[in-house]
């Protein structure tokens, strides 16, 4: 397998991605009446850039050990996740119309023992995913492989304790084989981090912890692919990579950005088609197969 540095990138595929990655959200949580657009769409083009050039996977053989890993530890914005698993080759586009439906495997927080090999661990209780990637870089370590580790979070879960003693062990361990990703919008559940428990000043934080910091503008998928290839090179030798990417909260849909209502507000039908409208068709991709409502 290649790495991310020996990639060569579509750019325009990876837009038209993360442009289907939001339109699957929206239709998949408006579709079944409950979920979170807000953060999904936030984080279109970080987890467009991970399936789709990143990660060294290979969807017909899901349980690779030699599989770079993901962590989705900010759980609750699975939907995105969900279609990015579709959208390169790992679900049917079908199951996609299953979300948050009773014995669907696509739970509203991912589940592993639904989908193991996919879904890392089990997430929804924040502040949990980056001790669990902790131990899958150790373990990759141990067992002498070179698969990398990558986590989400969101920046209102990086209030949890769990998070800095993972941040402490991380550095202790020398863990260079881990990335975290941070979708930094700047906005939680209820309202604005900065208000609800302040982390900054976020960068200085995470240096002082042991790690090396990038900031980079979240929706720049060059930017991002770049972040992550250096990540994966030799100046990253014993030490974690923290990527703090500033994103926005229900990007793409002028109506929902910037806005903590969208964190877990489902849109009425009609919100829904003005914000497919706002995002636009994705050439090369079909929209999955929606029975119950118009969309
Ligand atoms: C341990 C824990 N505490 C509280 C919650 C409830 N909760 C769900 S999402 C959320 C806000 C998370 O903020 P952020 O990570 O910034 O996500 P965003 O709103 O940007 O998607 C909270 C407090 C939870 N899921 N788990
Ligand atoms: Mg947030």
């Amino acid at each position: 397998m290649q790495t991310v540095a020996e990639q060569p990138h579509d750019l325009v595929a990876l837009e038209g991605l993360a442009r289907q990655i939001r339109r699957d959200s929206i239709r998949m949580i408006a579709g079944t009446g409950s979920g979170h657009p807000g953060g999904a769409l936030g984080a279109a083009e970080l987890i467009a850039a991970l399936y789709g050039a990143v990660l060294r996977h290979d969807p017909r053989r899901p349980d690779d050990p030699d599989r770079d890993r993901f962590v989705l530890s900010n759980g609750h914005i699975c939907a995105a996740f969900y279609s990015a698993l579709c959208r390169t080759g790992y679900l049917e586009p079908a199951e996609l119309a299953t979300f948050r439906k009773l014995d669907s495997r696509l739970q509203g927080h991912p589940a592993r023992v639904d989908l193991p090999d996919l879904v890392e661990t089990s997430s929804g209780p924040l502040g949990q995913g980056l001790s669990v990637a902790n131990g899958l870089a150790l373990a990759a370590r141990l067992d002498g492989r070179n698969s990398r580790m990558y986590c989400l979070v969101g920046d209102g879960e990086l209030q949890e304790g769990q998070i800095w003693e993972a941040l402490m062990a991380a550095a202790h361990h020398r863990l260079g084989n881990l990335t975290l990703l941070i979708s930094d919008n700047g906005l939680q559940i209820d309202g604005e981090v900065e208000h609800v428990k302040r982390i900054a000043p976020l960068p200085d934080k995470l240096r002082a912890f042991g790690w090396r910091v990038d900031e980079i503008d979240g929706h720049d998928l060059q930017a991002i692919l770049e972040v992550l290839a250096g990540a994966s090179g030799a100046a990253a030798a014993g030490r974690p990579h923290a990527v703090i990417a500033h994103t926005v909260m229900g990007k793409g849909v002028p109506f929902m950005e910037n806005l903590a209502k969208w964190h877990g507000t489902v849109p009425s039908l009609d919100e829904a088609r003005r914000a497919l409208e706002a995002i636009g068709p994705s050439d090369g991709y079909l929209d999955f197969p929606l029975q119950e409502v118009e969309l």
